[in-house]
């Protein structure tokens, strides 16, 4: 762990291979391929809808699955090592690459946020569900670019374009990528004929908007159940989350 903690805090990201395990995947993709068929073309409205991909959000609702993931030790040690230990999940979300997607991502940091006095605020996990390939939509990242303290939109002509500096970050599924997400990164195109699926677990400082205010999106029955472990990772009793997410203003443009 103290390896990946390290990577984490040079490069900017680190690769925990297999880390779901067969079970947790399985379950994972299952349920992702469920919620696409039954939410149909409302499919991530409650948070937004992508040329190219489709999506799903407010995840913590739909499955057991997707809260035993945000759940686990290591990932959220990890997370904490970025954001210290005043943090919360702001959203979770799939985003699947649709086959033959020509378009990439612009390379972005996420919630357009540089860190600030108090150190970096925002951190994603990507989740694969799909093997991520150099052909099937991988996710781009600029190792290093966490520190540099600019915007990809504020210093590259075309943030669109490959980077110099990017490497393409593959894997087998059931593998989760841990990002300070100060780094720019971005999905690639999808040049084969099946869909890249990851689940996104994002993470935030407290003194940040959730990007989907849980306590308004769960369900009466899904709080009731929550364990004391969640309602923490949630925010869910916390009087200053309630103050700045409840006015929505953690929603942001086209990603992240
Ligand atoms: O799904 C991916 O590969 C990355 C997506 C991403 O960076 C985003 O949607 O903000």
């Amino acid at each position: 762990m103290d390896q990946h903690k390290r990577e984490l805090a040079e490069t900017g990201y680190t690769v925990l291979e297999d880390y779901m395990g067969e079970a947790l995947l399985s379950d994972m993709r299952a349920r992702v391929d469920e919620l696409f068929v039954e939410e149909g073309a409302a499919a991530g409205s409650e948070f937004k809808t992508e040329e190219n991909a489709r999506r799903l959000a407010n995840l913590v609702d739909k499955g057991e699955v997707f809260r035993e993931a945000i759940a686990l030790p290591e990932m959220l040690s990890l997370v904490e090592s970025v954001l210290g230990e005043d943090f919360k999940l702001s959203s979770l979300n799939v985003r699947s690459a649709n086959p033959h997607s020509s378009s990439v991502q612009p390379l972005h940091v996420d919630m357009g946020r540089l860190p600030d006095a108090i150190g970096y605020s925002v951190c994603n996990c990507v989740w694969m569900l799909d093997d991520f390939t150099l052909e099937n939509g991988a996710l781009r990242v600029i190792p290093g670019s966490h520190n540099w303290g600019k915007k990809p939109q504020d210093e590259l002509s075309d943030p669109y374009a490959s980077h110099p500096k990017e490497l393409l970050v593959t894997g087998r599924a059931g593998t989760v990528v841990v990002m300070n997400a100060h780094a720019w990164h971005g999905g690639t195109a999808n040049r084969t004929d099946k869909e890249r699926r990851a689940l996104h677990s994002f993470f935030c400082r407290r003194d940040l908007p959730q990007q989907q205010y849980q306590k308004r999106l769960l369900r009466a029955e899904t709080q009731s159940a929550l364990t004391e472990k969640l309602r923490k990772i949630l925010a869910m009793d916390d009087p200053l989350n309630d103050e700045l997410s409840s006015a929505g203003s953690g929603q942001s443009g086209f990603m992240k």
